[in-house]
């Protein structure tokens, strides 16, 4: 297949498209490299050192003579975004690229603004190109399980069948999601699957959970190769973080009293499960959704469980959440489409949190310790803290 990769050099996308590329697949990536900006934005980098876009690209062509196209632009440019689909001419596009981190949405209303416009616009641009160059390109689109929120009674995979007064129909799964980012998200979900309503487009939503990890069978087989691996507290994620924390001898950071119950997933099942998604694409005007999480667990689980797997002595502190979310509630969240189609998942094992833990000791002298502890805080309009240069 042709399969295009938005973001594609991002966290996910990068490791991503090297999968797809391995598995004999036709990749092109595309990114404005804003990721890369918000570092400087923020003061800081990712744990693991990265290569540039250029290097790496030739890295994986020297290594195996497979070439990946290369698209640099914006997709809230809509010209720039119809020319590269037509130009491509992809079977499925995978979009990751987004502004992905929930505090980064929070600092202030510029940042929220920023989010949604980013995000949504991209979004409803990728949309039109595809319907206007083949609607039958196949739509693979990173959502998140934070849409759904912690609802008190169980999650479905997108849709739910509903009876009210005594009338039942089948609806999208209410949302109550709990930043403006993944609000963001909740917007586009709502996008697509209009757009698979009015142009038949076929489109699959991963509300993907939070994802762990940093390498997969194709970023280990070369530095230049590596993906981002972030720790700070804007774009560092709970179990990343956690891991990262213990190895520097810092405490755990559990907000709250740490009853936040999450989907997680380790990065290798992310790249099989787009990979999956890609090769069984939906039907045309079906807007399909799955929840890409394989275990959910607290953070005060997430916390212990690295605790105890880390062989040297850490601490735990509970912090003021600077978050407005549930610490206590019901979570029980259906995911078995992946599953039905040959995900098998990489559980999060003593074996995956010691290689974590290789790789962070490899790097520890690049952490920016500042960047640990939580500024931005949701129930204030701007954070000073994390604001931009
Ligand atoms: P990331 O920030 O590392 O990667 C996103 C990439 O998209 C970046 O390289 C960025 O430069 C690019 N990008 C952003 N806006 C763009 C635009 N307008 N035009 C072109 N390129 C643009 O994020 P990630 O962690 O790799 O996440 C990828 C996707 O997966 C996001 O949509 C995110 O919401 C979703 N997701 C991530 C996680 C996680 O734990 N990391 C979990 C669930 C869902
Ligand atoms: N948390 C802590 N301590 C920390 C960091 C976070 O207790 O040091 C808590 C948060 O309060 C929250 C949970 O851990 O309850 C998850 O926070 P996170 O920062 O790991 O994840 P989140 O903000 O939800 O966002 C991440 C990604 C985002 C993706 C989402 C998947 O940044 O792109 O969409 O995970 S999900 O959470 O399923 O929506």
């Amino acid at each position: 297949m042709r399969i295009l990769v938005l973001g594609g050099d991002g966290y996910l996308g990068w490791p991503s498209a090297l999968h797809l590329s391995a598995g004999g697949h036709d990749v092109g990536i595309a990114d404005n490299y804003v990721r890369r900006s918000y570092d400087l934005e923020l003061g800081v980098e990712s744990l693991v050192p990265i290569a540039s876009p250029t290097d790496r690209v030739r890295a994986w062509r020297d290594l195996t003579l497979r070439e990946l196209a290369v698209y640099r632009g914006d997709l809230t440019d809509a010209a720039f975004t119809h020319h590269m689909i037509s130009d491509f001419r992809p079977d499925a596009i995978v979009h990751f690229a987004e502004q992905r981190s929930a505090p980064y949405s929070m600092i202030d209303q510029r940042h929220a603004v920023y989010t949604q416009t980013n995000n949504v616009v991209g979004n409803l641009n990728v949309l039109y190109a595809i319907a206007e160059a083949n609607p039958d390109i196949h739509l693979v689109k990173l959502g998140t399980m934070g849409e759904y929120g912690t609802p008190n009674i169980d999650i479905e995979e997108g849709w739910i069948d509903i009876t009210h007064k005594g009338r039942t129909d089948r609806v999208l799964y209410p949302k109550r999601p709990g930043s403006f980012y993944h609000l963001s998200k909740v917007h586009d979900s709502h996008n697509i699957e209009f757009a698979c309503r009015i142009w038949g487009l076929r489109a699959t939503d991963l509300n993907q959970g939070i994802v762990y990890g940093q390498e997969t069978d194709e970023t280990t087989l070369d530095d230049r190769l590596a993906t981002r691996f972030d720790y700070d507290a804007v774009f560092g994620t709970v179990l990343n973080r956690m891991a990262i924390q213990a190895v520097l001898g810092e405490p755990l950071t559990v907000y709250g009293h740490g009853g936040q119950i999450r989907g997680i997933l380790n990065i290798v099942d992310t790249v099989e499960c787009i990979r999956i998604a890609c090769e069984n694409p939906a039907d045309r005007g079906e807007f399909r959704v799955f929840n890409q999480f394989t275990e959910s667990m607290s953070v005060a689980e997430i916390a212990s469980t690295v605790a105890k797997v880390y062989p040297g002595k850490t601490k735990t502190v509970l912090i003021d959440n600077p978050r407005v979310e549930s610490e206590d509630h019901y979570y029980r969240a259906a995911h078995t489409g992946l599953l039905e189609l040959g995900l098998v998942p990489h559980l999060l094992s003593e074996t995956l949190l010691s290689s974590m833990f290789g790789i962070i000791d490899r790097y520890r002298d690049r952490v920016n310790l500042e960047a640990l502890l939580p500024a931005v805080k949701w129930r204030e309009t701007s954070a000073q803290a994390a604001s931009p240069r």
